[in-house]
């Protein structure tokens, strides 16, 4: 079944879907299916102190990391910040659980010491993508449930307390596969999710689904752009309504990130594609403090790949954009704006042998402030989330390959004592076209001043 999900993947990346932006509402009565109540199961995990790693380019500090899990595959997706200081990483198992993939919530405290565990086992393969942290501390995790028996994919979204105790669950399919990749808690209480659809014979749409607090389906809506999309992350913006980030495939393979900013009700109000000569998909996105969002990307150049990062106002414009990790071939994870209103960046590299963490701070206008890189003991998985504790350090959850044995849980915690760039200035973009003026300019006055004096000198009476 890994092999099926790799299929999946391959067939989500590369699905073909017509052209032109456009928006449809599902009819509702065939949305909900029927399963059997959910199972809920904690036994004791492994737990894994990582070998020491190396830092470079100096950077923040390594406080911890470890890695949890049994025998066979055990990935995190995303981590979350809990208690103030403590983290959870949601994913999924087949270590624990039924032995089938099952949803997998861990939770640590600050020091990376094991708290407890759930598993959450649907009909069959459960694989959670994303998770968010509840108002009142509880979580909700979203991902897809395969049935063997009907042999389908639906959208499974599992709501939690605080102790990791099953409240609720819901299934959002029918015909067609449907892949749960986001949620959100909205400010009212209700959920938001981010999916996928593909239907028979063709490629896969980006799906909204907006529930009530206890998650039942208010409305559902795809979106579609281009030849075929991928949706990656959801955010609920300040003056309410949502954007999402995802990449948008051309038939040559060619994709670019995709910006779309929905109401409440999941109608478009823009959407913005961004595309460059060479190929990217936008992974991660951030609201800014201003209203504006930054995505980060990973640009295929052909010499290498960098983590591209893309800031625009609050209607999608571009404001600017940077690269980094010119120096390896880095693949972007996620960002978070800090408090200085810059920045912070997470990326990996594979230089054949090793797998590093690469992770950059920029200041409020995207420019390098410092970049740390990371050795990691093993081979790192395919998603790698990060997040802000407080701006007092920084904690990575993941997976990891060591040796022969299957993936395991990753944590991680950094300090964030790095120096810090200035805080907050106001964004003045200054072109060499302005310093060429400006140049001119004071040339100009001078000769006009030797001009002048020597004029006067000449009519003066001697
Ligand atoms: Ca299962
Ligand atoms: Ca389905
Ligand atoms: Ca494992």
């Amino acid at each position: 079944m890994a092999r099926l999900g790799r299929i999946l993947h391959l067939l989500f990346v590369f699905g073909l879907v017509g052209s032109g932006i456009s928006t449809s509402f599902f009819s509702l009565p065939s949305f909900q299916t029927v399963y059997p109540s959910v199972k809920e199961t904690s036994e004791s995990l492994e737990c894994t102190v990582g070998a020491p790693l190396s830092s470079l380019n100096g950077g923040p500090a390594l406080l911890w990391n470890k890695s949890w899990g049994g025998s066979e595959e055990d990935l995190g997706n995303k981590i979350l910040v809990c208690d103030n200081d403590g983290f959870a990483v949601a994913g999924y198992t087949r270590s624990y659980g039924s032995g089938d993939w099952d949803f997998l919530l861990l939770r640590t405290d600050s020091n990376g010491t094991h708290l407890w565990h759930k598993t959450y086992d649907r009909s069959g393969y459960d694989v959670c993508q994303s998770a968010f942290l509840c108002d009142d501390e509880g979580f909700v995790l979203v991902g897809e449930t395969w049935n063997e028996t009907t042999d389908d994919l639906d959208i499974w979204i599992v709501r939690t307390d605080n102790s990791g105790n099953y409240l609720w669950d819901s299934t959002f399919g029918g015909d067609g596969l449907q892949r749960g990749w986001d949620v959100v808690e909205c400010a009212n209480g209700d959920f938001v999710i981010l999916a996928a659809i593909q239907y028979m014979g063709s490629g896969y749409e980006v799906a909204v689904y907006r529930t009530d607090a206890d998650g039942n389906l208010l409305w559902a809506k795809t979106y579609e752009e281009g030849y075929a999309q991928i949706s990656y992350q959801i955010v609920e913006c300040n003056s309410g309504g949502f954007a999402f980030i995802g990449g948008v495939t051309q038939q040559s393979g060619y994709s670019y990130p995709w910006l779309v900013r929905i109401d409440a009700e999941g109608k478009i109000l823009w959407s913005e594609t961004y595309p460059h000569i060479f190929s990217s998909d936008g992974v991660a996105l951030v609201e800014c403090v201003d209203g504006g969002f930054a995505f980060v990307n990973t640009l295929n150049r052909p010499s290498n790949s960098t983590v591209w990062l893309y800031r625009t106002d609050e209607n999608g414009s571009q404001q600017w954009d940077y690269e980094y990790g010119f120096s390896n071939n880095t693949v972007a994870h996620d960002l978070f704006q800090c408090k200085h209103h810059g920045f912070t960046l997470l990326g990996s590299i594979w230089n054949g042998t090793d797998y590093f963490y690469h992770i950059f701070r920029t200041s409020y206008n995207g420019t390098l402030f410092w970049e740390w890189m990371h050795h990691v003991p093993g081979y790192l998985g395919q998603t790698q989330s990060m997040v802000d504790v407080n701006g007092e350090s920084i904690g990575i959850g993941g997976s990891i390959r060591i040796g022969g044995s299957w993936d395991d849980v990753w944590i991680m915690r950094i300090l964030d004592d790095a120096p810090t760039p200035p805080p907050t200035d106001p964004f003045i973009p200054i072109s060499p076209y302005l310093i060429f003026g400006v140049v001119i300019g004071v040339l100009l006055i001078i000769v006009g001043f030797l001009v002048l004096t020597v004029y006067w000198r000449r009519r003066l009476p001697k």
